[in-house]
């Protein structure tokens, strides 16, 4: 297994930035902070371009996804940058067909019904497909220059699979799951392409300047644990094996709390956590080789700015100074969050200090 301080990352700037120096398992002066959903529509910045673009037209147009990714961490000062794009832009990449309808979220039009479709999936270079994000990645850090370090990301495979079979977003994940217990040859199928196409996509933002990546498996918790390490866990470490080691990797997913046992076995050097756990309980469980990101909840935002500073202050005393948190949300920023408020956070863990 890698530990925190194995992982020797090229071009790193570990010594200057705190996010990488977490990453690395180093003692920081003060906790880094970013926050996922940074960059979204609960900036000006952002609906303004949005008045005149769609959400896929922004992803795809590496200028302006590079200027959503650069305003909104200059605004906020937040020590990492995650690059403008989304986790479903690969299954547009296979054909899939994907929109957005207002309202909605995402649609995707051809969903995966058979092992037939499975098998009629396009046999594309990811990395090749999608170099547009490598390009976005590119302009971030020439106009952010050196010392924020730029964050690319994928969707996991449990979670993209879970889009391609129910055509959308989803409560109950009637139709992954009936997928993966009918068919679960299939199933296999599908996250073994899903991890190939991941890897070579995410090694392709390394290449092109990422100096983290960061896997979200937003809906992962909907798995039993059971389900979790027969149809998930080993698609998820073969991907996480075939990751550029130029990198560090996160694996983040929410309501993960009965499956944190079992994230003990990824070689990511981060786990992301949702705040339906403590910190530190979260982390003795996951173990203290890896470092852990998280965990406010996104709600939070919406209160006075004591009670952000409370909150804020409680997860930073959990980590107890210990290397290796970064501090996050436990969720993405929601629409209607005030900035201020989401400015105020960000300088609150900036200015505390570690023991
Ligand atoms: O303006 C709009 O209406 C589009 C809203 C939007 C934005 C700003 C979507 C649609 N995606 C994004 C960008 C995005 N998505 C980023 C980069 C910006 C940043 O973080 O600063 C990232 C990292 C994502 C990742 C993403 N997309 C996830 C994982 C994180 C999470 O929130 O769980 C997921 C699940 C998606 C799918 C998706 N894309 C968009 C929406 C509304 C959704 C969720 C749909 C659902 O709830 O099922």
């Amino acid at each position: 297994m890698t530990t925190l301080k194995d992982t020797q990352i090229k071009g790193n700037k570990a010594e200057t930035n705190p996010f990488l120096q977490a990453m690395a398992g180093e003692k920081t002066k003060q906790t880094p902070v970013w926050l996922m959903r940074q960059a979204g529509r609960y900036m000006k910045v952002y609906r303004d371009l949005k008045e005149k673009w769609g959400f896929l037209e922004l992803c795809h147009n590496p200028e302006l996804a590079a200027t959503v990714t650069t305003d909104a961490a200059k605004a906020l000062k937040v020590d990492a940058a995650i690059i403008f794009a989304d986790i479903l832009l690969i299954l547009e990449a296979l054909d899939l067909g994907l929109h957005f309808e207002a309202g909605e979220g995402p649609v995707i039009e051809k969903p995966i019904k058979s092992a037939e479709d499975v098998i009629a999936l396009p046999d594309i270079d990811a990395g090749q497909k999608l170099s547009y994000v490598g390009q976005s990645i590119k302009n971030t850090i020439h106009n952010l220059g050196p010392s924020i370090p730029v964050i690319g990301f994928a969707g996991a495979p449990f979670t993209v699979a879970s889009y391609a079979i129910e055509g959308g977003g989803s409560r109950n994940f009637e139709k992954a799951k009936s997928f993966m217990y009918h068919q679960s040859d299939a199933w296999h199928n599908l996250m073994d392409k899903l991890v190939v196409h991941t890897a070579s996509y995410l090694n392709m933002q390394v290449a092109s300047g990422a100096s983290v990546v960061q896997l979200f498996d937003s809906w992962v918790g909907a798995l039993s644990p059971a389900d979790f390490k027969e149809f998930a866990l080993p698609h998820l470490k073969k991907l996480i094996a075939s990751i550029s080691k130029d990198a560090y990797i996160v694996y983040f997913g929410t309501q993960t709390n009965g499956l944190l046992n079992q994230f003990r076995e990824l070689d990511a050097h981060t786990i992301g956590v949702d705040w339906r756990i403590d910190l530190d309980t979260a982390w003795n469980i996951i173990g203290h080789n890896k470092g852990i990101q998280g965990n406010l909840d996104p709600v939070t935002l919406f209160a006075d700015k004591e009670t952000i500073k409370k909150r804020a202050i409680e997860i930073l005393d959990k980590a107890e100074g210990r290397p290796g948190h970064i501090f996050n949300l436990g969720h993405g920023i929601l629409p209607q969050t005030p900035v201020d408020n989401v400015k105020y956070l960000v300088e609150v863990v900036q200015s505390y200090k570690n023991k």
